[in-house]
């Protein structure tokens, strides 16, 4: 395994110097700009620099929809195969070594060989997810109608021991959250009693947040719809924010960009639970119509620079309890996830690069004097701002890729591992 192909920083170094002469341009080009604004580019650069986000397993998949997935070569095949492949992003962008797991897909023989194997190349283990909206293999209880809130104890509690289980797997590979999506809801009116279904979730979560260790958090998903079409039990914000308050201190809220009614204002429900100290965390991507799992930044940028002027807002506001988890969790039909997950990680960094350029000032200003125009332009001009050679430079300075698709590309990565990994049928989908 350790003979596998990876993208050698040399390699990369040789692709960033045709690149560096022009970067070296723009980069001053806007630093001039900037010094206008009496701002220091350089810090920006180290900005873009802390900023990570993980890397869903699942990502790293070829995604498809209920007809049909269409897998590209090469894909991976097992844990140890996405984690090369998360690690070759992260060689090349420099901001994703972190990798978040769901059990039972990931789950490995050995943590320590898993743990091993991730920090030779550099990964941590971000947020385990557990997964109780399939059922397994040899499974006792099925979970057709619920899992955390089905009407069967039984049920429930298959349902809370897995949780429990991916607790104790996450602690043995440094991992310190644990991801709750469960799918429980009705699609029939009628079918499920709303407030019953709601209090036995409560209770189940009760058991499961009983057993988190001190240092870890619990973060909670909701969902509009799907796979319940009529009524799902953490449907939404609102939901998501009464149980975790109701478990207690470290439960919050993890919002999926991808999981509102379209056209709700997303940046808003962040500022509502950053200001009650319940935003836990993200899961980034983009969507047209529903929860389509776009790449990010790919249909709405502008939403997702809304969102970050609200977390940037809050960053330098000192706000209690703020320290978002941010992750990627998009769904990969018809590129290579590579690529789009590359792609994804430096347009979360470009929003939060432009949300820090906001002359906050100027905008409180203009708030307070009722000057809409003035408020929108004052977050237009950063919105606009082409911050590319800060988010290239962070990157060089890192060690990754001046243009991470085109050396990815170069690299021949994708034709070598699919030389390696000879595919093999009934390989589990992305996310479907
Ligand atoms: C779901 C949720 C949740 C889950 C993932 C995998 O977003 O994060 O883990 O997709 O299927 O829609
Ligand atoms: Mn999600
Ligand atoms: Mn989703």
């Amino acid at each position: 395994m350790s003979n596998n192909f990876e993208i050698e920083p040399d390699f990369i170094a040789e692709q960033n110097a045709k690149k560096a002469d022009e970067l070296a341009e723009d980069f001053e080009y806007l630093a001039k700009k900037l010094k206008r604004r009496n701002l220091d580019i350089q810090n920006f650069v180290e900005k873009a620099k802390s900023l990570q986000v993980a890397v869903p397993s699942w990502g790293v998949g070829t995604g498809g929809t209920r007809f049909a997935r269409f897998p590209n070569v090469g894909e991976p095949r097992n844990i140890y195969e996405k984690l090369e492949d998360c690690a070759a992003i992260n060689s090349l962008v420099r901001s994703t070594s972190a990798v978040s797991l769901h059990i039972p897909w990931d789950k490995p023989e050995s943590p320590e060989t898993l743990k091993n194997f991730a920090s030779e190349r550099g990964l941590t283990f971000d947020a385990m997810n557990s997964n109780t909206f399939q059922d397994q293999l040899g499974q006792e209880h099925s979970y057709k109608f619920g899992s955390l809130s089905h009407a069967d104890r039984d049920t429930r509690k298959q349902a809370i021991e897995h949780n429990l289980e991916c607790i104790e797997l996450g602690q043995k590979i440094g991992s310190n959250a644990l991801t709750v999506w469960v799918g429980d809801g009705s699609n029939f009116a009628g079918q499920s009693n709303f407030r019953h279904a709601f209090e036995r979730y409560l209770d189940s979560m009760r058991e499961i947040y009983a057993k988190l260790p001190d240092d870890w958090r619990m973060f909670i998903e909701h969902k509009m719809f799907e796979p319940a079409f009529y009524s799902t039990v953490i449907s939404d914000w609102g939901t998501n924010y009464i149980a975790a308050k109701e478990l207690g201190e470290k439960a919050f809220c993890l919002v999926d960009l991808g999981h509102h009614a379209p056209n709700v204002n997303i940046e808003q429900i962040v500022s509502r639970l950053i200001q009650f100290g319940k935003l836990g965390g993200f899961h980034f991507n983009d969507s047209k119509y529903g929860d389509d799992d776009l790449d990010t930044g790919s249909v709405k940028p502008f939403q997702l620079f809304l969102i970050f002027n609200e977390l940037v807002d809050a960053e330098l506001n000192g706000l209690p309890n703020f320290k978002p988890a941010y992750m990627l969790d998009q769904s990969h039909n018809v590129t290579d996830p590579i690529e789009s997950l590359m792609l994804s990680a430096v347009e979360v960094s470009r929003a939060y690069v432009q949300a820090l350029l906001v002359d906050r000032e100027k905008l409180f200003e203009a708030q307070k004097n009722g000057d809409a125009l003035l408020a929108l332009s004052t977050l237009k001009e950063a919105f606009t701002t082409d911050v590319s050679p800060i988010l290239a430079t962070a990157r060089q300075e890192s060690g990754g890729a001046i243009e991470p698709l085109n050396t990815y590309r170069a690299s021949s990565y994708r034709n070598i591992k699919a030389k390696e990994r000879p595919a093999k049928l009934g390989v589990s989908a992305g996310i479907v």
